[in-house]
């Protein structure tokens, strides 16, 4: 057996998100999101689900803060939902709304477990998108105003603080593939989205610092390891590309560097930019690159890309893993990426702190007969991921704690409840929570701050 120990005070948790598990979509004065309207559009959600009930968390956090307990989480990171506290996105704030996250706030700190919030896990009231949504700059001046009456009223009792959730998926899913809501498919929309996201988190920072001065505060990046399939150069040029597109639009202006000027070139000569960055306004680089407490790192797979097609050189990505080695979602179980994320994003981008703020795989494994549920597919996954960023803690990466995605199953956007990435099997039907095979081993590493493995 070989153990690996982690560092004294390593942060172990698990996130969810608002409308992944709260349910309660119309209650208590909450106003309506884009997920709301999207889920309820016929189409849009595999299996024509919707977030309206979800894990009924907004009902049972009280149950959920005692699951949290028993598996002996650190902490735990969850998302405020905007328009349950500001139902028109700005103005008038719904204090029902807040109270609920300050009961919840107030249970998890009782239960000695350490709150971090996300603030935009991607339900921006509809009020807002019928103004223009992230492409309009006025929605960036909003979420400021929220992230200030949030603050305001739980700044006192959260010391960990996200702006935003994955902003690579707010611009991309949402506005150029469209697969999330609010479902639009526009390239030049999701370039202004990902400017005003990354604006609206620098023009928070200082006003999070000010309303909760002994806190941290970062962001978190989603991040897909690209790599060439073959030494050739079209498909290296392609992976560096892809890079471009998913990782350094976001990596390089969050920590100073501007946006790549590969990709803005590549942008121009595609036509997507004809007058460059005319978005960009004085200022607006340098607000963006405010300094951080950490930087949290969303981490499942990585991609390998072979450009085909002599006829139009059209590339396409494909997957080299084999079959048994993807999850659910089709994505390759890959560590190695998240050694070299983390290895990156502190030797390369000089990261102060780092959270992994999500890491975790759907498997659809299901209690047995007994009621129990075997899934040691998850228990490999996340061994061999803890493991990866063990070995990059080694060579010096300050990586302070380690958020599995996710707590329990839940709404997996336009996947609906077909994906499980939960620790803990939902049952929709009743809403049992039953911990899977995978949550009391993570218990056992938690309690030991360490990974065992056979040799
Ligand atoms: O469920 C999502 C989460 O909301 C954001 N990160 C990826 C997870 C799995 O797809």
């Amino acid at each position: 057996m070989t153990t690996l120990t982690f560092p004294d005070g390593f942060l172990w948790g698990t996130a969810t998100s608002a409308y992944q598990i709260e349910g309660a979509w119309n209650e208590d004065g909450k106003g309506e999101s884009i997920w709301d309207r999207f889920s309820h559009t016929p189409g849009k959600i595999r299996d024509g689900s919707t977030g309206d009930v979800a894990c009924d968390h907004y009902h049972r956090w009280q149950e959920d803060i005692r699951l949290m307990r028993e598996l002996g989480l650190k902490a735990y990171r969850f998302s405020i939902s905007w328009p349950r506290v500001l139902p028109e996105g700005r103005g008038r704030v719904n204090q029902a709304g807040l109270d609920f996250y300050k009961r919840l706030v107030d249970g998890l700190l009782e239960a000695g477990i350490v709150p971090f919030i996300t603030l935009y896990h991607w339900d921006l009231p509809q009020a807002l998108q019928d103004e223009g949504g992230w492409p309009n700059r006025r929605t960036a001046e909003a979420f400021v105003e929220y992230a200030d009456v949030v603050s305001r009223s739980l700044g006192d009792r959260v010391r960990h603080w996200i702006t935003h959730n994955e902003p690579w998926c707010i611009a991309i899913l949402g506005h150029q593939i469209g697969e999330h809501a609010p479902g639009h498919q526009n390239p030049r929309e999701a370039l202004l989205t990902a400017h005003h996201v990354l604006l609206s988190h620098g023009w928070a920072v200082p006003v999070l610092r000010r309303n909760s001065p002994e806190a941290e505060v970062g962001i978190t990046l989603n991040y897909t390891h690209y790599m060439p399939a073959s030494s050739g150069e079209p498909d290296i040029k392609q992976a560096r590309w892809l890079d471009g597109w998913f990782n350094r639009w976001f990596f390089d202006p969050i920590f100073g560097r501007h946006y790549p000027a590969d990709m803005t070139a590549a942008y121009q000569a595609g036509g997507l930019l004809p007058q460059g960055l005319d978005f960009v306004q004085p200022g607006d680089m340098e607000a963006m690159a405010a300094p951080l407490d950490f930087i949290g790192l969303n981490y499942y797979t990585r991609e390998v890309c072979r450009v085909w097609g002599a006829a139009d050189n059209k590339p396409q990505v494909v997957f080299a893993a084999p079959a048994d080695q993807r999850t659910d979602m089709g994505w390759e179980v890959y560590p190695d990426g998240l050694y070299w994320l983390l290895s990156r994003v502190y030797f390369e981008y000089q990261a102060p702190k780092i959270y992994v703020t999500e890491n975790g795989c759907s498997y659809s494994d299901g209690p047995d007969e007994t009621g129990r549920i075997r899934d040691q597919r998850r228990i490999d996954y996340l061994a061999a991921h803890f493991a990866a960023a063990h070995r990059a803690i080694g060579n010096g990466v300050p990586l302070a704690g380690y958020f599995v995605w996710s707590l329990m199953d839940n709404f997996e956007w336009a996947h609906g409840f077909r994906q499980r990435f939960g620790l803990v099997w939902v049952d929709y039907a009743t809403q049992q929570r039953l911990p899977k095979d995978s949550a009391w081993w993570y218990r056992d590493v938690i309690a030991a701050n360490a990974l065992t493995l056979p040799d």
